[in-house]
């Protein structure tokens, strides 16, 4: 049976390192600097692509000397290396020289059986050959798929062939293709409608396949108006991802959080996507000129947070992954709490972990995407370090030799923002701590510990599998 991903499983594909989508990096490959290309990929990975989509398609670019040049050079950087690559092209032979390039696990973008069975077959024996997974898009001899049963009844066929020759079903990614809808021409208007039904029904249909879809298609019509094109890709994916849809190339900037929509607008997105009535586009694009250009509404958003009491900045910057005044609130805070009485890591205790809070709320119930709490993180670790000096100044005169502790988080888990809190509480209590950073295995916690004759050894781990790993080293 098919279980419904939820918004914290969504896999996001970044979408910078492709030659069509993102001019900057096409001007960088065109002029043969690949050194910035490569901080192109390593940039996306640090705000939380979680796979990097390379696409070299463009006609005055030799693309299998760009796709191998450039998939060699990010190989050799550890940052980037570490998620998987996604080997875009409409070409075959690039897509097989990328793959010839890649260790780990590639994914191939696309096959499809637009050109007949036969091709398809054959693609897809290749891929599996390499160990890569592949994305299939919903494209037959007829066409690509736009209804929601064309859509099923293509990558149902696709999913029976491709099992029929020992393809892996959990390394099959469909694409049941993301259309603009809004866009004036009333066949439109069920695009959204048909994508969300069509997965729902796919994951019942073809066991343990994974969904995906390029989210800004669907907000084509409204080119150049950022507010409404970020409030209609989190409308969409709100619903699309408890359908099925667990993959998605998304430009992280281009997402907003689905409570902190205005309420009109996410009202007239939801209509749109939804299709929940024949004027609904209509409605979206009278609407839409009141929030062109994002500067009235966001910058009277700006005025209006900068008014609210410190605890509710705090929140809301973090919330919004917003660093601007992040030092200077934990510092207003900070001044007030002492002058309470009360001692520094209260900060901590209180409006920064119940901000983190919301945050993980609102991610754990799909309103929030992965990238945006990697800038909330990096909010969160800002005000910490701000307030680690101060924490570090109230330690004990003295304290000293209480014991030895080695702290680790545990492999398979990069949570460390409590760990490194915790780890700095503890020396000002007077432990020695030897802090082993994240992603660490049992072995070498256990090793440490006996190197440095340890007294304690405290672990971190957020997710739920490092629960395990954690009975593991105990
Ligand atoms: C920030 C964050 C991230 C950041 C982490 C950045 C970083 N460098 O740490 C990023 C964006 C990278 C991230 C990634 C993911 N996250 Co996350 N994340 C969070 C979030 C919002 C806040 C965590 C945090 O920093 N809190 C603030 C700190 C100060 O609190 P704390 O860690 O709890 O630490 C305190 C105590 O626990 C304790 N403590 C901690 N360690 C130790 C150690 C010792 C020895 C002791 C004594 C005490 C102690 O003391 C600390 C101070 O009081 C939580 C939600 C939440 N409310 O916790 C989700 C959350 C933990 N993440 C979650 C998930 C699912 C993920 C991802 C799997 C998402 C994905 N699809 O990729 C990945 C995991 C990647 C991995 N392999 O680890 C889920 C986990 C669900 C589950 N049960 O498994 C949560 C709960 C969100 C949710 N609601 O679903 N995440």
């Amino acid at each position: 049976m098919a279980s419904a991903p939820s918004s914290t499983q969504f896999v996001n594909i970044g979408e910078r390192t492709n030659v069509t989508g993102s001019a900057a990096f096409k001007k960088l490959v065109m002029a043969g600097d690949y050194a910035k290309a490569v901080e192109v990929a390593r940039a996306q990975v640090e705000n939380g692509a979680q796979v990097i989509d390379v696409n070299m398609d463009e006609g005055l670019l030799d693309a299998h000397h760009a796709m191998t040049t450039f998939l060699k050079l990010i190989a050799a950087e550890p940052d980037i290396a570490r998620v998987p690559v996604m080997i875009d092209s409409s070409k075959w032979d690039v897509i097989e020289a990328g793959l010839k390039c890649v260790s780990g696990k590639p994914i191939v973008n696309s096959i499809s059986m637009k050109e007949g069975e036969a091709q398809f077959l054959h693609h897809a024996r290749r891929c599996m050959a390499y160990g890569a997974a592949v994305v299939v898009m919903a494209f037959d001899e007829v066409g690509q798929a736009d209804t929601k049963e064309r859509k099923v009844e293509i990558c149902g066929r696709a999913y029976d062939l491709l099992t029929g020759i020992g393809f892996p079903p959990e390394d099959i990614i469909f694409d049941p293709n993301v259309f603009a809808v809004a866009t004036g021409i009333e066949e439109h208007d069920n695009y959204g409608v048909d994508f969300i039904e069509a997965c729902r029904e796919i994951k019942v249909r073809c066991p343990h396949v994974h969904i995906s879809g390029g989210l800004s298609n669907l907000s084509f019509s409204f080119r150049g108006n950022e507010p409404v094109r970020r409030a209609m890709h989190s409308v969409f994916l709100y619903h699309a991802i408890p359908a099925g849809m667990d993959m998605g190339i998304v430009n992280a900037g281009q997402l907003d959080v689905y409570d902190a929509i205005d309420a009109e607008l996410r009202t007239a997105c939801e209509d749109v996507v939804l299709n929940r009535d024949p004027q609904a586009g209509e409605r979206l694009v009278a609407l839409a000129e009141k929030f062109r250009g994002t500067d009235a509404v966001a910058e009277k958003q700006a005025a209006e947070w900068r008014g609210f009491e410190v605890r509710k900045r705090l929140e809301y910057a973090l919330v919004k992954g917003i660093d601007l005044h992040v030092v200077e609130d934990t510092e207003e805070l900070r001044r007030e709490v002492d002058a309470d009485g009360g001692r520094p890591i209260e900060v901590i205790e209180g409006p920064l972990m119940d901000g983190m809070n919301v945050v993980g709320d609102l991610f754990g119930s799909g309103k929030m995407f992965l990238p945006q709490v990697v800038k909330s993180a990096r909010v969160m670790k800002k005000a910490v370090a701000h307030l680690l000096p101060f924490i570090e100044a109230s330690k004990q005169p003295g304290a000293k030799g209480k014991g030895k502790i080695v702290m680790a988080t545990v492999k398979g888990d990069v949570h460390d923002i409590g760990k490194n809190i915790v780890g700095v509480v503890l020396q000002c209590n007077g432990f020695d701590v030897v802090d082993l950073g994240v992603m660490v295995p049992w072995s070498k916690i256990l090793a440490a510990a006996n190197e440095n004759d340890a007294d304690m050894i405290g672990l971190s781990g957020l997710i739920t599998p490092s629960l395990d790993e954690m009975v593991t080293v105990a």
